[in-house]
């Protein structure tokens, strides 16, 4: 029997977790910003080899936005890192002030057997201030391993993997060899698209973004036809969304097109509808409806 086991990623809004499981799973099955609170939902990474199997999972970060949707999020983060046998607590090198992460860590209480603190983005952060980093770090006393990181270079990823590897406890292959994700591939259609809209949007209105993929039919001719709505949650947003003309609209679409096709390796007809749901951030029924957060 080889080693295998559940390690959680968690941390922060916007510390680089989505980035890095893509990173380690070798494909993109997470979406990424430059905005906060960008993953929604537990999302399995699954990297496979030959005596080694781990199932990574991706959670939304813990941060302090305070609606409805936020707690639900954050609840995900919580109750994956407790179900895991390793705790990979991630942080953003640039910060400041650890006593934010302090609280993170506080609030995951985590009951994995292990865990490890990747800092990441080292790519940004000067050595000096890494080493003061690492040191304010280890005086939390609550870590196995300290590893920096750069989920955009690659560089000690590698290194990152051994040591999972070193304090996975024994076990069976939970998932098939080739499998990459748990995510269904109409999910990730949905996911991408929001992730056009988020980069194209600014400031709060990425938050109320939510995307539902209404059907996605093979035509013969080497063509995928997509229907998807985009929701906001005010009809003043509906506007900024469509854009002059429409031309905030057809950018979003057009930068989801590229995507899809390359990942679909098909010719992509896109059909993108905006919608109001009123106030859905604060309506669990809305949020389970999208796909976010806890599922029952
Ligand atoms: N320079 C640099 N940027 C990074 C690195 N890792 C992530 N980023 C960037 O940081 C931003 C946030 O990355 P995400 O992977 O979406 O962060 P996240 O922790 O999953 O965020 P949430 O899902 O919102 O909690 C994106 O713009 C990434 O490109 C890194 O190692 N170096
Ligand atoms: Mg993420």
């Amino acid at each position: 029997m080889g080693k295998s086991g559940f390690v959680t990623l968690a941390g922060r809004p916007n510390v680089g977790k989505s980035t890095l499981i893509n990173r380690l799973v070798g494909d993109k099955i997470a979406i990424t910003s430059p905005r906060p609170q960008t993953t929604r939902n537990r999302i399995v990474g699954v990297l496979s080899e030959n005596d080694f199997q781990v199932a990574l999972i991706d959670t939304p970060g813990v941060g302090s936005h305070g609606s409805k949707l936020a707690r639900n999020l954050a609840n995900v983060a919580v109750k994956a890192s407790h179900d895991s046998d390793i705790l990979l607590f991630i942080s953003d090198g640039r910060a400041s002030d650890p006593d934010g992460d302090r609280s993170v860590l506080g609030r995951l209480k985590s009951s994995a057997p292990k865990t490890i603190l990747a800092i990441n983005k080292i790519d940004l952060v000067k050595k000096g201030r890494l080493l003061g980093q690492i040191e304010r770090f280890g005086a939390f006393g609550c870590f196995d391993e300290i590893i920096p990181v750069s989920a955009k270079t690659g560089e000690n990823v590698d290194k990152l993997v051994e040591l999972i590897r070193d304090h996975l406890p024994e076990g069976p292959m939970y998932y098939p060899a080739g499998m990459k994700t748990d995510q269904p591939e109409v999910f990730i259609i949905g996911e991408i698209i929001r992730e056009k809209a988020i980069f194209n949007l600014q400031n709060e209105l990425p938050y109320s973004l939510a995307v539902l993929v209404d059907a996605v039919e093979d035509r013969s001719s080497g063509l995928t036809a997509v229907a998807a709505s985009i929701f906001v949650e005010r009809q003043s947003q509906k506007g900024i969304v469509i854009g002059k003309k429409g031309s905030m609209l057809k950018k979003i679409g057009a930068a989801a097109r590229v995507e899809l096709e390359a990942r679909l390796k098909t010719k992509v007809f896109l059909d993108l509808a905006v919608k109001v749901r009123e106030k859905w951030t604060s309506d669990s029924r809305s949020i389970s409806d999208f796909g976010y957060g806890l599922k029952e």
